[in-house]
């Protein structure tokens, strides 16, 4: 079949709306009719050109929701007329990590999902005969796409998708880093540094916890009024104070933060995350993707005096089984989504959800097909 789709023929070039040529699905796959994506910071680092990982010409985009409106053949637990999201996390429920019941990081197709390929090594994407390449083993940025049925999660019928497709990435993993992940405590003291499409979500997801001191970092000064809308207490421009910005947060919260979170993908930031915890116990944890060739440092010192470093992916979330309970907790008014879609684009001006994010403008651009 065709489908239009935004394609990123290369690094740092706008991305194409085109007519690409997309096979069915085959056994253990599913065709999906994608009705809105967000644009996630991951989708602008990568057509930047910075993920070790990233292949051109691709179909970017992780962020969905849409219609199953094909089966392959052996597919068992999705029908036709289902309501979806995509999952760039799979859940296969076989592999040893599955099994492990320790991380949400499935192995089972994790190899050809970062060569851009379907499990069977190929893909179902070309153009003119040119092969497009997968991404994130997701490419929402279709109006149609083809993924194995591990990697999606069945969602409620009545959940809207311009506003459900953000728990296929930015909500699950603010909110999930929090309750997955850090395991917050009611009455602990945070710090978010970056109050972006992640970060808002890492607050939120404070604030249904319970946490105490709820402290946003951000140098765009317009994030304040955001991150208080979602129960910040605190906001902290590090372009605005006079000195260190760790000892200011030390000071701040009583000798450091009991959780600290990096949304911003900037490894000075990530350490000064790091040492922004409390002696003894404060736990870091890192969201942010940092671009190709950047590593993090810090004086052994900070982790021998009991200060913890982690990291998350999708909030820690086990696909097929939390993403459709966060979309619960949306419908059900435990968290919030619909404010922060602060721009909604049809697919034609995709390139415009870029500049907007950029610019610092938008919180989640979604783009309707
Ligand atoms: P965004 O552009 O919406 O937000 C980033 C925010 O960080 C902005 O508000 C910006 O002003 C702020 N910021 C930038 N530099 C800063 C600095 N030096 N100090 C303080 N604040 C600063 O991006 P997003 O969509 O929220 O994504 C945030 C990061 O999370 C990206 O690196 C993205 O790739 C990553 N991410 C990771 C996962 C995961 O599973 N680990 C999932 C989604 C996104
Ligand atoms: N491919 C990059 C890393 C990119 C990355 O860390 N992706 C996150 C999701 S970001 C969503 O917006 C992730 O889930 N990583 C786990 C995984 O298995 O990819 C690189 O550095 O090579
Ligand atoms: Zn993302």
């Amino acid at each position: 079949m065709k489908t239009r789709a935004a394609v990123a023929f290369a690094a740092k070039q706008p991305l194409e709306i085109v007519e690409v040529d997309l096979e069915g699905p085959r056994a253990g796959e599913v065709l999906i009719e994608i009705k809105a994506t967000g644009v996630c910071h991951t989708d602008a680092y990568t057509l930047d050109g910075l993920d070790s990982e990233g292949l051109f010409p691709s179909i970017l985009g992780h962020e969905g929701a849409g219609v199953v409106v094909e089966v392959g053949p052996g597919v068992t637990s999705l029908a036709v007329g289902d309501h979806v999201i995509p999952l760039y996390t799979p859940e296969c429920r076989q592999c040893k990590s599955c099994l492990s019941g320790k991380t949400n990081l499935c192995t089972a197709i994790r190899a050809t999902q970062g060569k851009g390929l379907m499990p069977d090594g190929t893909s179902r994407f070309s153009y003119k005969g040119q092969t497009i390449h997968h991404y994130m083993g997701c490419s929402t940025f279709s109006n149609y796409t083809v993924l194995p049925e591990i990697a999606v999660a069945r969602i409620r019928k009545d959940a809207p998708f311009k506003t459900a497709c953000y728990c296929g990435c930015g909500v699950t993993t603010g909110v999930g880093a929090v309750v997955n992940t850090a395991k917050v405590e009611p009455g602990a003291n945070a710090v978010v540094f970056g109050l972006g499409g992640i970060g808002l979500n890492v607050i939120q997801g404070l604030k249904l916890v319970g946490a105490n001191m709820i402290i946003g970092v951000d140098i765009n000064p317009d994030r304040e009024a955001w991150g208080r809308q979602f129960g910040m207490t605190h906001f902290v421009n590090p372009k605005a104070i006079d000195g260190d910005i760790v000892a200011h947060l030390v000071a701040l919260t009583d000798g450091g933060a009991d959780y600290t979170f990096d949304a911003t993908g900037n490894t000075t930031v990530m350490r000064q995350a790091l040492e922004a915890c409390h002696r003894g116990w404060g736990e870091s944890i890192i969201i942010g993707v940092a671009e190709a060739g950047k590593e993090i440092a810090t004086r052994p010192f900070q982790l021998v005096t009991g200060r913890v470093w982690k990291g998350t992916a999708f909030g820690g979330a086990r696909g097929r089984t939390d993403t459709p309970k966060i979309v619960d907790w949306y419908m059900d008014g435990k968290i919030q989504i619909d404010p922060m879609i602060t721009h909604v684009l049809p697919l034609e001006r995709i390139n415009e959800a870029f500049d907007l994010m950029h610019a610092g403008e938008s919180i989640r651009t979604v783009v309707t097909f």
